[in-house]
């Protein structure tokens, strides 16, 4: 499951979106509009009992036959629908089975119009009249899905048609990744009969949405492609800022903001221009969320404008088609899910291209907690995919990812085509665009140590995730096992215990993670393999390892004391 992988993005992403002030204010303004009578009333509406499909199915339909645009619909204008705390059992069922299902809120989604109406959360800068060109490309909007709700899917294709210029939509690809629902299996095409934009492609098997996007892209007719999930809905407005970037610029590869639709109330959420973050990864090959860098606000006249981003999230963008072919597309040996974001992103900065979040063009996005549906069993898929991404596109770097998961490559497939199109296109090094578009990123080469922190007296090492929501809590300690991972720590010039973004941080009590702030003061460690000591910067305290071996703690440093010495590994002064 991807919820269980070390490596999951969604994970990142998930815990970059969830501010605890935001989620708690949504919870409060969900129990306002709790006692509104219209939200139980429709809650209640009895399933159709002539007919024994599915009780999805049957919420979907109702959903279908929703009026559209009631302005007193629930979810309007982006709002939040909540469900009573104490349903009824039947109803819990219900919506219980949605969650399973979807790992989002379906039965929510359900109640919710089709073509529901939005905020519209655009900066004044995006409207003034000369803003676009005249002339602008058309597009083919892609959507692959695997098993989506049927609500969720059709609001997608419904916030995309409602909202474009007719003019600049040439056609909706709908990629069906071998699903096997019957709603999806037996209903779409009728649906859609009257939306003649709209094609369905099927897949005969499970491809994985890395191969599903290139089918889709090989039905295209139109210019420039745009990917979208399935669970997405496109806001005013959305496709012409896009649209207008590559018009003036074919290798700009562009990305709308993505604003967060609850998994839960559905509601949707979006900051202003000035909130807009840009993407980056770590050394897992992960790709995560930052503000943007300060050389880059200094590029811009008004936060509207368009921002470089050193990766993508992957999921919405728009590319001009010939680009993406003369960048190889993506490499069919990816499967299922995941790397193909990073690959996009390296290979366009890298081969000539450019890669831009556009503030002024808002697409939401569910994130879920979890991935709903089935992997491969037996493979780590993520972990083969981002090999064959690290093989062909990090050159010397490549082993600092390697360390993070004990050098265990496995058998990830033939890669020698992907190296050829690197070759061929005389793309730039990845020194290259670390030194040029993600200079911010950490390099663990500037490390003086790094690996694992063993206490020579008990064989213990330092451990933890390091996921952000261990932020603040203090770091644990496990036998010591070799393998990289929550044992790989990184001792940097500035005198930093770090893996990634978050540091080793003592400020009297325990030793916990914090994210680095690069001014030393609690942050602040000494070692070398002579002393074996590891003291704290400001308190001149030694880390220990408690009597009963269980806990991590600072104390008075002693030279007869054992519990105090420690190695560090791959230690290089030099
Ligand atoms: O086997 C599959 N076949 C599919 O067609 C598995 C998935 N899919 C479809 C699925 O229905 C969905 O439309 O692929 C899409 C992405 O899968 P999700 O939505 O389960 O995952 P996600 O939202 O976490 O996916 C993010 O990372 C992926 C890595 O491969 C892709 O790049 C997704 O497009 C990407 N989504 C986004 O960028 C939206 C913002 C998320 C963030 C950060
Ligand atoms: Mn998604």
């Amino acid at each position: 499951v991807a919820g269980a992988d070390d490596g999951n993005p969604m994970e990142a992403a998930r815990n970059f979106f969830m501010d605890k002030k935001d989620s708690q204010a949504s919870e409060d303004r969900g129990r306002l509009q709790n006692q509104h009578p219209r939200v139980e009333k429709l809650v209640d509406i009895p399933p159709k009992t002539t007919d024994k499909k599915e009780d999805h199915e049957i919420h979907a339909q109702q959903a279908v036959l929703m009026p559209p645009q009631d302005p007193n619909g629930p979810g309007e204008m982006g709002k939040p629908v909540v469900l009573d705390k104490n349903l009824d059992p039947e109803l819990k069922k219900k919506v219980d089975k949605g969650w399973q299902d979807n790992a989002f809120n379906q039965y929510v989604s359900d109640m919710i119009s089709l073509h529901r109406s939005l905020p519209d959360p655009r900066d004044e800068w995006c409207k003034a009249p000369d803003r676009y060109l005249s002339s602008l490309p058309e597009t083919s909007v892609i959507v692959c899905f695997h098993n989506e709700a049927w609500s969720v899917l059709l609001r997608t294709v419904h916030s995309v048609l409602d909202r474009s210029p007719p003019h600049l939509l040439r056609e909706i690809i709908l990629v069906d990744d071998n699903s096997n629902q019957a709603h999806l299996m037996e209903q779409l095409e009728n649906y859609l009969k009257d939306y003649p934009k709209v094609r369905v492609v099927r897949l005969p098997q499970r491809e994985g949405l890395i191969r599903a996007r290139l089918m889709g892209a090989k039905h295209a007719t139109a210019p420039v492609l745009t990917f979208l999930d399935s669970h997405c809905e496109a806001t005013t407005g959305w496709l012409e800022p896009l649209l207008d970037r590559i018009a003036r610029n074919a290798s700009a590869v562009v990305c709308p903001v993505i604003d967060v639709i609850s998994d839960d109330t559905l509601e949707y959420h979006h900051r202003d221009a000035s909130g807009v973050n840009v993407g980056g990864f770590d050394w897992n090959l992960q790709f995560n969320w930052h503000g943007i860098p300060q050389k880059e606000r200094a590029r811009h006249q008004h936060p509207a404008e368009p921002v470089y981003s050193p990766t993508m999230a992957g999921g919405l963008f728009s590319i001009d088609k010939q680009f993406f072919e003369r960048l190889g597309t993506y490499d069919s040996g990816f499967d299922i899910w995941g790397g193909e974001n990073l690959e996009l992103s390296f290979k366009t900065w890298m081969c000539g291209g450019t890669l831009e979040i556009v503030p002024c063009s808002h697409v939401g996005h569910i994130f879920r907690k979890r991935s709903p549906y089935k992997w491969r069993t037996g493979v780590n898929v993520l972990k083969k995919n981002s090999i064959r991404l690290a093989e062909v596109w990090l050159d010397e770097y490549k082993k600092y990812y390697y360390e993070r998961i004990g050098y265990d490559l496995g058998n990830y497939g033939d890669v020698s085509d992907r190296k050829a199109l690197r070759e061929r296109l005389g793309c730039k090094s990845f020194k290259w665009y670390l030194d040029n578009v993600y200079p911010e990123l950490f390099v663990p080469g500037e490390a003086v140590a790094s690996g694992e922190i063993r206490n020579l007296a008990t064989a213990q090492c330092v451990d933890s995730a390091a996921k952000p929501e261990d932020n603040h809590k203090p770091v644990g300690l496990w036998p010591c096992h070799n393998q990289g991972g929550n044992q790989y720590w990184m001792l940097s010039k500035e005198g930093e215990i770090r893996r990634d973004e978050a540091c080793l941080d003592f400020a009297g009590t325990d030793v916990i993670l914090y994210p680095c702030h690069g001014s030393k003061g609690n942050q602040y460690w000494e070692y070398t393999p002579e002393s074996q000591h590891i003291v704290h910067g400001s308190s001149k305290k030694c880390m220990a390892i408690s009597a009963d071996r269980k806990k991590l703690l600072m104390e008075e440093c002693s030279s007869s004391e054992p519990r105090q010495n420690w190695k560090f590994e791959n230690y290089d002064a030099s």
